[in-house]
């Protein structure tokens, strides 16, 4: 038996790490490809929170690709540059410094885009609506979205959960005895005038549904038994695809409505009309 043998099995195997570090540049250039020829662009913004939203996701995305390129790369490197020659191994105790250095970086980085993202999230999330904002009820069940207006007198209706009939009627359970609720328009899709603050009131009659509206940058969660207040104000006149992003039921993927975005006269004559109809 000879003991030479493991030293040799050991020399001259260079394709393996050439190979390893050959794909991970092939990776991180097809990675860096997707995002550079915007490959999957999200839908234009209508709404100056979205801007925000798209600004900060942005800088996130630069920073972030940028450690990812460095990491991956340096990753490649190091397995070209350390790979198994037949050469002796040496251990390295590292380096404090450098350790040191890329922790307070990296840290530096998470606390500055977090600090940075509040007024592009919890500065518009953790305020209230503008002063004479139209409210909106956008109610969830499996699998609809019901909107209701307050209509002329500007109240909702009471609400009695042991009213609601979708076939009687009645999906909203709008208690009939309260005269603020005879003028409420209860509509499927959910119509705003162009350049108006809107606070959706949301909420679930049954699972934890969801609200998003790409094109606003909102996704916001309804569940049952809270009353969850969001706001937006669109800015391009538009149809728009509400749909739900939370697995609500095996009807969940048929889950979605329209939001409109008209003019102000046309959002009018959507009232009135709506106000006919009921
Ligand atoms: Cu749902």
């Amino acid at each position: 038996m000879s003991t030479v043998a493991p030293r040799l099995q050991s020399r001259g195997v260079a394709s393996s790490p050439v190979l390893l570090a050959l794909l991970l540049v092939i990776f991180v250039a097809g990675t860096v490809y997707v995002f550079v020829a915007r490959l999957y662009p999200a839908p234009p913004p209508i709404s100056h929170d979205a801007v925000l939203v798209d600004r900060q996701y942005n800088l996130t995305l630069y920073v972030t690709g940028a450690a990812f390129v460095l990491a991956q790369l340096g990753l490649a490197y190091a397995i070209l540059r350390f790979r198994d020659r037949g050469q002796k191994a040496h251990f390295l105790e590292g380096n404090v410094a450098l350790e040191v250095l890329w922790t307070s970086v990296t840290l530096l980085a998470f606390l500055g885009l977090g600090i940075l993202g509040r007024n592009a999230w919890a500065g518009v999330r953790f305020t209230l609506a503008a002063a004479g904002a139209i409210q909106i009820e956008a109610t969830t069940t499996q699998f609809v979205y019901t909107f209701r207006y307050p209509g002329p007198d500007g109240k909702f209706g009471r609400i009695d959960p042991s009213l609601v009939s979708a076939p009687a009627g009645n999906p909203l359970g709008i208690d009939p005895s309260d005269p603020a609720g005879r003028d409420d328009i209860v509509v499927s899709e959910l119509t705003v005038p162009v350049n108006r603050p809107i606070e959706l009131l949301l909420r679930s009659q049954d699972v934890v549904h969801n609200f998003f509206v790409r094109e606003l940058r909102l996704q916001q969660d309804a569940v049952p038994g809270m009353l969850i207040p969001v706001h937006f104000t669109a800015d391009r006149v538009g149809t728009y695809e509400i749909v739900c992003t939370q697995l609500c039921g095996l009807g969940h993927n048929k889950m979605h409505a329209h939001l409109n975005v008209v003019s102000q006269l046309d959002y009018d004559a959507f009232l009135k009309r709506e106000a006919i109809v009921q």
